[in-house]
């Protein structure tokens, strides 16, 4: 029997590495590239990954580019996530949607994978709402404010729903699948 194919992930976010090592059990041996690369201004997640993928070195590698789009903001803060989560925060957004009745929201992840030399994209989306408040202290980012649809806690109450039906989750098992299917393990 062969090994699982050794692959790193290269972010620089700790959550998402043991979230992506959870998922790929069994599939991937995973390393953790800590490291943070340069994302192009663009306006979809895929044009960023896939840009990226070009620019950082080396092989058998993924990266995962995440965003959270606010349907009464018309998608924002989308492919500006981590800027407005670093300048505004959750509380920022909470006041951009108080009195607001549409809470619609979905998180899109984007995997971008270069596997001998080949590159390939995986997505995932978790649909849901924004909370009235930030609640929780699990997770990371948006995830005190994120409710997944037919669910009423947030993300950050209820770490083990977000690994069943996260974004990261469906856009990895795509990752997963396509990696059993191609015997690269
Ligand atoms: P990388 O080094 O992998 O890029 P990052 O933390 O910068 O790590 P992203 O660019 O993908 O990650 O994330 C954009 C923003 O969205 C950032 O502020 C994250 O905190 C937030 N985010 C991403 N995934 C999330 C998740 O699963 N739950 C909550 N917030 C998330």
């Amino acid at each position: 029997m062969s090994l699982p194919v050794e692959l790193a992930f290269v972010t620089s976010n700790e959550h998402k590495f043991s979230e992506a090592e959870e998922i790929l059990k069994g599939v991937a041996r995973l390393r953790w590239r800590q490291e943070s690369y340069r994302e192009v201004q663009a306006e979809t997640l895929e044009e960023v990954v896939r840009e990226a993928l070009t620019e950082i070195p080396g092989d058998n590698f993924f990266i995962e580019d995440a965003g959270l789009f606010i349907t009464a903001l018309n998608g924002f803060p989308g492919v500006y996530s981590s800027y407005v989560f670093k300048t505004i925060g959750n509380e920022g957004i909470l006041r951009l949607l108080s009195g607001e009745k549409n809470r619609k929201a979905s998180f899109l992840s984007v995997v971008g994978l270069k596997l001998k030399g080949e590159m390939k994209l995986f997505t995932g989306e978790v649909r849901g709402r924004i909370a009235p408040e930030a609640k929780g202290s699990e997770g990371f980012g948006y995830d005190p404010i994120f409710i997944p649809e037919g669910y009423d806690r947030t993300f950050a109450e209820n770490p083990q729903l977000k690994q069943r039906v996260s974004h990261r989750r469906r856009a990895l098992e795509k990752l997963s699948a396509y990696l059993k299917a191609t015997h690269h393990f």
